[in-house]
């Protein structure tokens, strides 16, 4: 037992904000169980006994990508080997295809395409809306969106920007593009990328305009231990600003990304170790007490260890997904599907509940591919 972690104990049986500090403590600490009962019981406070899933498409409309960013593997250059792009008619047969499987969401995201034009990504919402009326679109990071502007001519007009796109049929924005809120970071790993500053301000107009948004962290690279709490902390002053301004629109979803070396220009980098990911989502729990949700995403962290995780303060592990291209663990196959079933047995043997959700965390009751939205629970609904 690590006697630096009793005092951030005492803190968290007392529902008391842990301090910057006491990040930098925890995720520093080998007393792995120890900060994994912390997080269990924040979570347990919270959720209780349910692990939240989802039947989810992730679509990837293009690779090609007009940044160079040293950890990722899936951008490439216009006319290089594997570059390529889809059209609206290629997505509305895979939203279709989503549909028809019962899928909920579609996760859509891509690189920085060159030439694509603002219409592209409406008329892409538009296909979606009209091929499948009930399935929740969330679309597009940060860093897209700040492209968009620009492509748009509208670079100061991320309220118009974002209103055309939810009235196109945007639901919510995902979390990526965030890495790490740190400018030597973003320097040297992610140079030309919006920084933080932007990355906030996109979210915060997001849930002014009343869309709700998850965030990301991209750990396990050249960032210090240091620089994960104060992109946490940077979070969390995000959030509380929304609370406090009482937008209609707020984080949803923490999601810690592990990253993954493998093809990308830092393959030499090790990534994080099984520990360390356990360690950095019950830290997001811990830290991010105004965040409802922390998620495991299995694409990154395996099936296995996001069943592990549930313990350590995880209460949501994605979905099918199905489709991935973004990062490719052990292999180079797109095709990257869990079954639902496989998914509930994981949070069964782990001892939760499973109880399937939508984009907004409302229940999802279904008969095959049919589904409605079940009666909500109070707690449930005000998350
Ligand atoms: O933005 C890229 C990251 C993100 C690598 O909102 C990498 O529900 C690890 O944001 N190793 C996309 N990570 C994924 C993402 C996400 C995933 C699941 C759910 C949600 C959500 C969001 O993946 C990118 C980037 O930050 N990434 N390359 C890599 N080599």
């Amino acid at each position: 037992m690590d006697r630096l972690l009793d005092r951030i104990a005492e803190k968290v049986y007392a529902d008391q904000r842990l301090s910057a500090d006491d990040g930098l403590t925890l995720l520093r600490s080998r007393d792995v169980s120890t900060i994994g009962r912390l997080a269990d019981h924040a979570r347990r406070a919270r959720h209780g006994n349910t692990t939240y899933y989802n039947i989810n498409r992730h679509l990837n409309y293009s690779n090609i990508c007009a940044l160079s960013c040293k950890f990722c593997s899936f951008y490439r250059k216009k006319d290089q080997d594997g570059a390529y792009q889809y059209s609206i008619d290629d997505i509305t047969t895979q939203a279709r295809d989503a549909a028809a499987a019962g899928a909920t969401e579609m996760h859509i995201v891509g690189g920085l395409h060159p030439w694509l034009e603002f219409d592209y990504y409406t008329d892409m919402l538009r296909a979606i809306r009209q091929a499948a009326p009930m399935m929740h679109v969330k679309a597009f990071t940060a860093v897209e969106i700040v492209h968009l502007a620009r492509i748009s001519k509208r670079p100061h007009e991320l309220d118009a920007v974002l209103q055309d796109l939810k009235e196109a049929g945007l639901g919510s924005l995902p979390g990526g593009g965030a890495e790490v809120f740190d400018d030597r970071v973003h320097d040297e790993v992610f140079k030309g990328k919006i920084r933080s500053d932007q990355w906030l301000e996109v979210h915060e107009t997001a849930h002014r305009i009343g869309l709700r948004s998850n965030a990301t962290i991209l750990y396990g690279h050249i960032e210090s231990l240091e620089d994960r709490v104060a992109h946490l902390c940077m979070l969390r002053e995000a959030q509380d600003r929304a609370i406090e301004n009482d937008l209609p629109g707020r984080f949803q979803t923490v999601i810690p990304l592990p990253f993954i070396p493998d093809q990308s220009e830092l393959e030499h980098l090790p990534g994080p170790t099984g520990l360390d990911d356990l360690r950095m989502l019950a830290v997001c729990r811990l830290m991010l007490d105004n965040f409802p949700h922390v998620k495991a995403f299995w694409i990154m962290q395996t099936l296995a260890l996001s069943q592990l995780a549930l313990h350590w303060g995880v209460d949501d592990i994605d979905g099918t997904v199905v489709w991935y291209d973004i990062t490719k663990v052990g292999g180079t196959d797109t095709h990257q599907e869990v079954a639902a079933t496989d998914l509930r047995r994981a949070v069964r043997e782990a001892g939760f509940d499973p109880v399937e959700r939508d984009t907004l965390y409302r229940r999802v009751q279904r008969d095959g591919a049919r589904w409605w939205l079940a009666k909500q629970p109070e707690a449930v609904a005000s998350t």
